[in-house]
C-alpha cells in the first residue's frame, strides 16, 4: 500500500467512499484556485470559443499545464493505486464550481450511469480548492449505496440542478443518512462511481470550488462502439482500450487544442450510441 492502511481500503470497499487526505498545501490550493478562475471563469468562455471548445472546463488538463499536473499529483495517485491498482488513467474531469449565495445543488445520482465504462471501477477524487463544508454545499455521500449497483435515473427539470440534465436516482434516497464530505483547500475525498451522492446550495461565504477527478484502471473499457481517448497519469496500459491523450506541452499549444477537440469529438460520438453519456457532468 502506498498511502492507505488497509483499514481504509476495507471501508472504501464497504462504504464506497473516504475523506478527508492532503494533497497539497493551501497555498498550492490558492495557486490552481488562481489558475481555474483565469482560464475557466466566465471571463474566459470568449477565448474558450475562439478555440473551438465549449469550455476550459472540459478536460483542462489537455489544454493547459495546471491541470496537467494536477490530474498527475501523486499524492491523489498514491490514494487511487491504493484502490484501483498502478495502471492509472484520466477518463474526465469535472468543475465544481458552486458560486456563493447560488441556490444550484446536485441530485442523488451515481457517476457510473453516465460514463459509459466497465467495469464499474472507476473513482473519483474530489479536490477541493476553496472551503467545502456543509454551509459551502460540500458532497454528501450515502454510505454502503454503491454495493446495490446500477439504479435507474429519471432526467428532472430543475435550472438549479448542476447536472446537464438534472439526471437524478429514479427510486427513495434516505439522505439522512448521508455523510458531508467536508474539506479544506488542497484535501480530496474519494469516491466509488455507483456511491449515491449529492450536495446542497452554497449558504456559506466563498465560492465552493472543487474539481473532480475520474481515475480508471487500464482495464477498463468504454462500452460502446467509439474508440475514446484517455490519459495515462501512472503505471503501462497493456490493454489498448483507450487512445493515449497527450500531455500539453504548454498552455494552449496547437498540438493540446488540436487532442482537446479529437477528444471532445470522441466524446460526442459516443454519446450517439450511448445516451446517457450526453449527461455527463
Ligand atoms: O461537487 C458537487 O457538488 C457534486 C460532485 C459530484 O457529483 C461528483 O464529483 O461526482
Amino acid at each position: 500500500m502506498k498511502s492507505l492502511t488497509e483499514d481504509q481500503a476495507k471501508r472504501y470497499h464497504d462504504e464506497g467512499f473516504l475523506f478527508p487526505f492532503r494533497a497539497f498545501s493551501p497555498e498550492a490550493a490558492a495557486r490552481y484556485r488562481a489558475d481555474v478562475e483565469r482560464t475557466c471563469g466566465e471571463t474566459a468562455q470568449p477565448a474558450a470559443a475562439r478555440t473551438g471548445t465549449v469550455s476550459y472546463r472540459v478536460k483542462p488538463y489537455l489544454l493547459f499545464t495546471w491541470a496537467a499536473d494536477l490530474v498527475r499529483d501523486p499524492a491523489i495517485l498514491d490514494a487511487v493505486e491504493d484502490l484501483i491498482g498502478p495502471d492509472i488513467m484520466v477518463f474526465h474531469t469535472t468543475m465544481w464550481w458552486k458560486t456563493k449565495g447560488s441556490p444550484n445543488r446536485v441530485p442523488w445520482h451515481q457517476d457510473g450511469t453516465y460514463f459509459g465504462l466497465a467495469p464499474f471501477e472507476h473513482v473519483t477524487a474530489w479536490v477541493a480548492l476553496s472551503p467545502s463544508n456543509t454551509r459551502t454545499g460540500c458532497v454528501r455521500v450515502v454510505p454502503g449505496s454503491h454495493l446495490a449497483g446500477q439504479i435507474p435515473h429519471a432526467d428532472v427539470r430543475d435550472s438549479t440542478l448542476m447536472l446537464s440534465r438534472g439526471q437524478t436516482v429514479n427510486a427513495s434516497v434516505d439522505g439522512s443518512r448521508a455523510v458531508p464530505m467536508v474539506l479544506s483547500p488542497g484535501e480530496f475525498s474519494l469516491h466509488h462511481t455507483m456511491a449515491i451522492h449529492a450536495s446542497d446550495p452554497n449558504t456559506g461565504d466563498d465560492d465552493r470550488i472543487g474539481i473532480g477527478i475520474s481515475y480508471i484502471p487500464t482495464r477498463v473499457r468504454h462500452v460502446g462502439p467509439t474508440r475514446m481517448s484517455a490519459t495515462l497519469v501512472r503505471g503501462r496500459d497493456t490493454h489498448g482500450h483507450f487512445d493515449l491523450e497527450p500531455r500539453p506541452a504548454a498552455d494552449l499549444h496547437p498540438d493540446a487544442v488540436a487532442a482537446h477537440r479529437d477528444s471532445d469529438a470522441r466524446f460526442w460520438e459516443a454519446s450517439r450510441s450511448i445516451p446517457e453519456m450526453a449527461g455527463i457532468h
